[in-house]
């Protein structure tokens, strides 16, 4: 693999002020880019270097899944929002939200509700598991992706994600990332 991020799809402050200039610098350029430095430490010399991300966290544990997987995660989150997100998919998309939630407003609900359940650090996953959508969320750096589900939008729920902005209050936090954040063109590119 190549031990370098993917550069941040906008700049710093094209969040803000949903997510603020120094939240993004905080998050991409020291936690996401400290799970990289780590990673390629743990892999400097061993043959697992030579394969793709995607294998590495599929294929390995501890240290090394820790942080292969923060570093894959990330970089979804980051295209999981976009400036002036929010609103709601269109399409194939919608339908199949309709079909497995009820309808747009329930599936915001439930989503929300599963973010701020999940315990201590995570994230919040819209996934699509065979051909039937989900909302899971997952503990630390556990991604579905490991687990063959094909993820269509996450939400970073670790407090570094909001504690800048938004302090202990990670339901205000899910409100600004379905309201104003998500970036529901990147779900449905996963979804097809
Ligand atoms: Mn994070």
């Amino acid at each position: 693999m190549k031990f370098e991020l993917d550069p941040l799809p906008y700049a710093m402050d094209a969040l803000a002020p949903h997510l603020t200039k120094e939240t993004l610098e905080f998050h991409y350029s020291k936690h996401h880019q400290t799970y990289m430095t780590n990673l390629k430490k743990l892999l400097e010399g061993k043959p697992e270097a030579d394969k793709s991300l995607e294998e590495i966290v599929k294929t390995s544990t501890g240290g090394v899944f820790n942080n292969a997987a923060q570093v894959w995660n990330h970089t979804f989150y980051w295209n999981s929002m976009k400036p002036k997100g929010g609103g709601e998919p269109t399409g194939a998309l919608a339908d199949a939200i309709k079909r497995d939630f009820g309808n747009f407003a329930d599936f915001k609900a439930q989503f929300s509700q599963a973010a701020v359940a999940q315990f201590g650090s995570g994230w919040a996953w819209l996934v699509k598991d065979g051909e039937k959508l989900k909302i899971t969320t997952t503990g630390n750096a556990e991604t579905p992706m490991k687990t063959g589900q094909t993820c269509l939008i996450t939400c970073d729920v670790w407090e570094h994600a909001y504690y800048i902005d938004y302090r202990n209050l990670r339901a205000k936090y899910l409100e600004t990332f379905l309201g104003s954040l998500v970036n529901w063109d990147f779900a449905a590119v996963n979804f097809k």
